[in-house]
């Protein structure tokens, strides 16, 4: 869609979603290790319930078949059943090698796997032949995490034990992870080096799959404002709509979807949430709003001024999508959303007043 068109309705809105949510690029995990060493309770921790329901958490009888799929637009899971007593070793071996064979066959490597969760569960104290085969032979070192789980369950002995076999068979130190679910920060390193381990083109999409890193988002959110309000600085004179017209742009409403993708709102949300809000009171209430912070304005806004808007209102919707999504994660509803005019004038004076004194504010 046109940079410095107008988005004039909702549909247009949900037409850049769909777009942006389009071009981003899905990582593909792949996690293995024994039977209930905490698998599918990793990944639903790590990416939420609305991916993994909790009837999938297995307390009694194995929970997981053999290679069982979990996608989003955003993250696709290779959830693998790992060995269990009774299992062939040779057999399981195989199999997990012809599994991981196909799937790096498949043309598009946006299709393979990009990274692997081995879990080995730290009271069970011990690395078994077939893990070790599985994280030196099948996966390849260099893109295997080895998550020691449940941790707070886990003696230090057990934990050091496993750590030091692990480094004796080649694995890097720095690839072996302590976790529990209830251990935010040991959750939290995890997607950290998956972040830092993933190919460049798949990182945002992680980023915006994970629920747990709200540092890691801000720091997209950063680069996701940053851009928009270049583009529009560079994309010349944008119509200042009369007062009744929405006042979004392409480059804004891009910016807004990718920011509601980065805190967990989906399309739904985004529609009913933020969009009516920002297409209608926002455009009409902004128009007069600019009228009194750009003096001699005429019925069009200079590069400078669409940036600094897309600048002010990129961070009033990161304030708020931040805070919904650490409510959410702490079990609370989220808020609506409320534009807050003097905070988004106070930004634009800031930002205008900063532009004119010659600080580079678009970098
Ligand atoms: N103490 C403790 N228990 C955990 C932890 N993570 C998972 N569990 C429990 O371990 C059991 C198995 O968890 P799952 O996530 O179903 O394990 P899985 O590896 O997916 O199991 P399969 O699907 O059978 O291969 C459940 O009772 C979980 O609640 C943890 O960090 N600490
Ligand atoms: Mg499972």
């Amino acid at each position: 869609m046109n940079e410095q068109k107008m988005i004039s309705s909702i549909e247009d809105f949900q037409l850049v979603y769909d777009e942006e949510l389009k071009s981003l690029k899905r990582p593909t995990v792949l996690i293995c290790g024994y039977t209930g060493t905490g698998k599918t309770t990793l990944i639903q921790k790590i990416c939420g319930e609305d991916m993994v329901p909790e009837d999938e958490i297995a307390h009694d009888a194995p929970g997981t078949k053999v290679f069982k799929e979990y996608t989003t637009p955003l993250i696709r899971f290779w959830d693998s059943r790992g060995l269990e007593p009774g299992d062939e070793e040779e057999e399981f071996l195989s199999r997990t090698r012809d599994f991981v064979r196909n799937v790096q066959r498949s043309e598009s490597v946006d299709d393979h796997i990009h990274i692997v969760w081995y879990c080995i569960q730290g009271p069970g104290a011990r690395v078994t032949k077939s893990d070790e085969r599985l994280i030196n032979e099948i996966f390849g070192k260099e893109n295997t995490l080895v998550l020691i789980t449940k941790n707070d369950i886990t003696k230090p002995i057990q934990r050091d034990s496993i750590t030091s076999y692990l480094i004796s068979k080649g694995v890097p130190e720095d690839m072996i992870i302590p976790v529990s679910e209830d251990d935010p920060d040991s959750l939290n390193m995890v997607v950290q080096i998956t972040h830092k381990l993933l190919p460049e083109a798949y990182k945002d999409a992680f980023i915006s799959a994970q629920i747990l890193s709200i540092v890691e988002k801000k720091e997209l959110a950063s680069t996701i404002i940053d851009s928009a309000s270049t583009l529009a600085l560079t994309s010349g004179w944008v119509p200042l709509p009369n007062t009744n017209a929405p006042i979004i742009s392409v480059i804004q409403a891009k910016m807004i979807s990718n920011l509601a993708m980065l805190y967990g709102f989906d399309k739904k949300e985004l529609m009913t949430i933020l969009a009516p809000t920002l297409g209608r009171l926002v455009g009409k209430q902004l128009a007069s709003s600019l009228a009194k912070l750009i003096p001699g304005l005429g019925n069009m806004i200079s590069g400078g001024h669409a940036s600094i808007i897309t600048r002010a209102l990129g961070r009033q919707v990161q304030s708020y999508l931040e805070k919904a999504a650490i409510d959410s994660l702490e079990g609370k509803p989220k808020d609506s959303f409320k534009f807050e005019w003097s905070e988004f004038e106070n930004i634009f004076q800031v930002l205008i007043k900063s532009y004119k004194e010659g600080i580079n504010i678009f970098k």
